[in-house]
């Protein structure tokens, strides 16, 4: 609590606060600010680096574009219908507004420095992947994505990751993974265009225009990419990758 811009004590009564409020010098009423201070407790399980993190995702039903993150374990994750984001291992998705997004030197390298995505994140209109307690959306729908990227090219599981007819993009991860795009493709009702990283990599849809835009990116890592293939062009609809 401030009187006239001097911290004073002050004491809670019930629902009064007392103080010496005094007066300023020519006896008019004192200026007070008094600052509000709310805690809240909550008790949450860290995850350990190279624990348990075997997760089950049930997301086949859903019509809607889902973002999935698996985390370090081997997971089952089952996209949806409605074209998915799945990052199986460690990772992160970024909005832009668009034209916010600042230009990076060295964009044409192969990977992003952990500097460069921290700049990203901090221009973010939204960011998912960091885990825990307060990674969660704001319930903003109708984004473009801007930046999918895996980050850690040497922990990750062996997953298994499927999705539905939706134009989905899916990056493996580290670990051998079995990523299927075309669940329910049958010959009437085709699958849409998906884009599979097996590995460790990032696809770019905003940083060299700035203009976010799905589903043909800016930039994919090609160099990372299983076997030299361009995620531009519609990848073959199972992969498997072993060890
Ligand atoms: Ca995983
Ligand atoms: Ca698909
Ligand atoms: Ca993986």
């Amino acid at each position: 609590m401030l009187v006239n811009g001097v911290e004073v004590p002050a004491t809670l009564v019930g629902n009064l606060l007392e103080f010496n409020a005094g007066t300023q010098r020519d006896g008019a009423d004192s200026f007070v600010v008094v600052e509000v201070t709310r805690t809240h407790t909550e008790n949450f399980t860290l995850l350990l680096p190279g624990g348990s993190d075997d997760d089950d995702v049930y997301g086949q039903n859903s019509t809607s574009p889902l973002v999935i993150f698996g985390g370090q374990g081997a997971d089952q994750l089952r996209g949806g219908s409605g074209g998915d984001l799945i990052v199986a291992d460690r990772g992160r998705v970024l909005w832009f507004t668009p034209g916010s997004v600042p230009p990076l030197i060295g964009l044409t390298d192969a990977v992003l420095t952990p500097a460069q995505v921290a700049a990203l994140e901090a221009v973010a209109v939204a960011v998912s992947g960091h885990g825990g307690f307060g990674d969660k959306t704001d319930g903003v729908e109708g984004r473009l994505v801007g930046l999918v990227i895996t980050l850690d090219p040497t922990v990750g599981g062996d997953d298994t990751v499927t999705s539905g007819i939706g134009s989905d993009t899916i990056l493996g991860g580290a670990g051998g993974d079995d990523i299927t795009t075309n669940r329910g493709e049958t010959a009437s009702v085709a699958d849409g265009t998906n884009l599979v990283i097996a590995d460790h990599g990032f696809i770019d849809y905003v940083l060299l225009d700035g203009a976010p835009r799905r589903p043909r990116p800016d930039l994919v890592d090609r160099p990372r990419l299983r076997r030299g293939r361009r995620c531009h062009h519609r990848p073959r609809r199972r992969r498997r990758r072993r060890r």
